[in-house]
């Protein structure tokens, strides 16, 4: 059977290859600020192991649709025609005629069969002068057709397109290409797959695909970062003593081969996730997930409140532990808040957090050999799942053409933070613990939960 075709069609600039990069993920799809960036249509398929699920044609934005429109219906159109079949004629007539170049490019491939896809700007105003001809050229071909309104600068004229639009076309969706999270996406997929019936099962097939592939790469995520933890605390670090310097020197040392391999660890995590997500490694991060120096202060902030810290140190310390036992099965993040708000932890966060307090250093003995980290502190585990999280929830919701900020808008219940501090203060003080199935798994099963809470819970785009 043939698979799916849609041609994507409307006025110079408005995000046609936009839309098109955002729904194949193709990177190579060209995107420019200026009109007239795409001259020659392009079709992109979708594939899936190997089998063409659907294709996108790019087409360049319609030139001359008002004199096509009136070379159209200037022939007198029977109602017998099929209006395929005048494209054709149409088509053969003005092979090669300037006039025409770009609207040619637009039609060749819908005669085989193609829904027509019309985006339009809705931050801008819907003018019947300026528009109505190549949409009414659109209706002519009584093939299926969709509208795609994207808000470049807003929904400022969203009900004047809509009211405008709604008699030509047998759907009307708003879909903004440089903001789209994955289900939008699957959403806009979706729409598509009601244009015609024998549609709707290869469609289907790629939306259950896509979901079931984003389930795998969110367990593969959480194996990842789990891997990473294991890793990290695992290592074993030490210098060879030397009497001419001093233990601040020594630790310094020690430190920055810690600080080098969290970094080197947490970079190849990064590159690992992104290959699961089948973006390209070298895809240009922004600043919200390109600095990995977990012992950077600043980085640090970002990636665990004052809460959670206050949390993790009072819970693996056990300072407050018998307290919340009782506390982790019902009590509200205020009162949380307000609790620990009193206590050492919190104070201590709001004073200078140094990069030394997430190591504990062996002692100063000039008799030793050596100057060893006695251990890695729980609060670097959860520093890494944050971090990580991070760098999934952006993933997730990346596309080729979608490059906004992504927020996870919900953190950690006390529940979640006293399980999982408990588990990465035991992991991290005992190898014990650290290879134990059943710690591995709880690791594990608690990391992949968040990552799947996580991705009902961001925000795509600059907050505020
Ligand atoms: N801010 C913003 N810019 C967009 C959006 N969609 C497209 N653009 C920009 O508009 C310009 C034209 O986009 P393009 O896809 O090349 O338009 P086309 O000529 O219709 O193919 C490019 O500079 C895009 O980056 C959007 O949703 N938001
Ligand atoms: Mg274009």
């Amino acid at each position: 059977m043939k698979h799916p075709v849609f041609v994507v069609t409307g006025a110079p600039n408005k995000g046609k290859s936009t839309f098109v990069k955002a729904m194949t993920n193709d990177a190579s799809v060209v995107v420019g600020p200026y009109a007239r960036t795409t001259t020659k249509s392009v079709s992109y398929p979708f594939e899936l192991d190997g089998e063409t699920l659907f294709t996108l044609w790019d087409t360049p934005g319609f030139e001359n649709a008002a004199e096509m429109h009136e070379v159209l219906t200037g022939w007198g159109i029977q109602e017998s025609d099929h209006p395929v079949e005048i494209l054709r004629r149409f088509i053969e007539t003005y092979e090669g005629h300037e006039d025409f170049l770009f609207e040619l490019e637009i039609f060749k491939p819908v005669v085989d069969y193609a829904c027509i896809v019309y985006v339009a700007d809705c931050s801008r105003k819907f003018s019947k002068s300026e528009y109505l001809r190549e949409i009414e050229l659109i209706k002519f071909t009584r093939l299926p057709r969709i509208a795609i309104l994207n808000p470049i600068d807003g929904e400022h004229h969203l009900e004047s397109w809509r009211s405008g639009l709604t008699d030509y076309f047998n759907n009307i969706k708003v879909f903004n290409p440089h903001k789209t999270s994955f289900d939008e996406k699957l959403r806009v997929l979706g729409a598509f797959s009601h244009l015609d019936d024998e549609w709707e099962a290869p469609l289907n097939r790629v939306i259950d695909a896509l979901r079931r592939q984003r389930e795998k790469t969110l367990e593969e995520c959480a194996r990842i970062i789990r891997r990473t933890i294991i890793r990290v605390y695992d290592r074993e670090f030490e210098v060879p003593f030397d009497a001419a310097r001093d233990e601040g020197e020594h630790r310094e040392e020690l430190l920055a081969q810690v600080r080098q391999f969290v970094r080197s660890c947490l970079d190849e995590a990064q590159k690992d996730i992104t290959r699961r997500f089948g973006l390209s490694v070298d895809v240009a991060f922004e600043q919200e997930i390109a600095d990995n120096d977990l012992f950077d202060a600043t980085v640090r902030r970002k990636n665990l409140s004052v809460h959670q810290r206050a949390m993790v140190n009072a819970i693996v310390g056990g300072g407050i532990g018998a307290a919340l036992d009782t506390a982790a099965g019902g009590l509200t993040f205020g009162i949380f808040t307000a609790s620990l708000g009193l206590g050492g932890g919190a104070l201590a966060y709001l004073k200078d957090i140094s990069p030394m307090d997430l190591v504990t250093f062996g002692g100063f003995d000039s008799s030793k050999e050596k100057v060893r980290v006695e251990a890695l502190h729980a609060e670097l585990g959860m520093l890494i799942i944050n971090r990580l999280r991070q760098v999934v929830a952006v993933l997730y919701n990346r596309t080729a053409a979608n490059t906004e900020q992504v927020t996870i808008r919900k953190d950690l219940d006390p529940t979640e933070l006293v399980r999982m501090s408990r588990l990465l203060g035991n992991m991290a003080s005992s190898s014990r613990y650290r290879f134990s199935e059943k710690h591995k798994i709880e690791l594990f099963e608690l990391i992949h939960e968040k990552l799947r809470e996580d991705r009902e819970n961001v925000e795509v785009g600059k907050p505020g």
